[in-house]
């Protein structure tokens, strides 16, 4: 017999990873998006309330940088040493809550490295508002592939006003002695190829995982919101690092 399936009742700071079958597809509305409910599920659909914001935002680069253990990381605060090898693509779902009772929801896509710059990503990046690419701090190739994976975003997906997905960089694994990648490099580098922000991080040791996150929520809400607050200098330094304000530092993190 199919069980139905039940949500907690109270859904204040839920996050949930939906199966595949549970998000939509693609979102109705491109990009930054109010909900399209005609296009989710009706269990889904039940906990969307109609001033709920949805982004879908998609996580690029190379095989074994750390993509799912980041998302997994950020989703449910836990690190999983062990994890499967990313076939294709998988989802998660973030729910955040910020301080005017503002909901907003990230549809997280974790796509498989191996499906690099190939015809597949086109499908994987359609209707994405932002795009994060992750590199390994410890290997030097991945951190080469960047360009192409950005090539590879730039090429494939806009945002409906016709302007570029924001990219954000993450270097992952800083936790290991064999770092061979610093920050000055990585500094040029995001300059150099128009990310909106960059910071280092290590998943395992759960440093750097929510900042860049409450960063990029912040700018898709100032970018739909059309602020003209000097967005993202607030929450950068001259280099592009990421770094929250000052006032925001305790009252922010950890994020929900
Ligand atoms: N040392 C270290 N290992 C990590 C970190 N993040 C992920 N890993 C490991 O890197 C490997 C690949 O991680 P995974 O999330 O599957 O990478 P993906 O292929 O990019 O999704 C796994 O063995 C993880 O445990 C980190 O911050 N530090
Ligand atoms: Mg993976």
């Amino acid at each position: 017999m199919i069980q139905p399936r039940i949500y907690p009742r109270n859904l204040k700071n839920v996050t949930q990873v939906l199966p595949v079958s549970c998000v939509p597809p693609v979102m109705g509305d491109a990009n930054s998006n109010d909900v399209d409910h005609s296009s989710l599920e009706p269990t889904f659909q039940s906990i969307v309330s109609r001033k709920d914001k949805l982004f879908k935002i998609i996580v690029v680069g190379n095989p074994m940088v750390g993509k799912s253990s980041f998302i997994f990381r950020y989703v449910h605060g836990r690190f999983n040493a062990r994890f499967k090898p990313t076939i294709g693509v998988d989802f998660a779902l973030k729910k955040i809550e910020r301080e005017n009772n503002e909901i907003v929801r990230l549809q997280i896509w974790d796509i498989a490295g191996q499906e690099r710059f190939g015809s597949l990503t086109r499908v994987y990046y359609r209707d994405a508002a932002a795009c994060i690419i992750m590199f390994d701090v410890s290997e030097a190739q991945s951190f080469y592939d960047v360009a192409k994976w950005k090539q590879d975003v730039d090429k494939k997906v806009l945002l409906k006003d016709g302007n570029p997905v924001p990219c954000m960089l993450l270097g992952n694994k800083i936790d290991l002695s064999t770092r061979c990648i610093q920050d000055e490099e990585i500094k040029i580098f995001s300059k150099e190829h128009s990310f909106i922000g960059w910071t280092t991080m290590s998943v395992k040791e759960n440093v750097n995982v929510d900042l860049p996150m409450i960063f990029l929520v912040e700018k898709l809400m100032a970018d739909i919101n059309n602020s003209r607050s000097p967005f993202p200098e607030d929450f950068t330094d001259s280099d592009g690092n990421i770094r929250l304000p000052e006032e925001d530092r305790t009252s922010r993190l950890p994020c929900c």
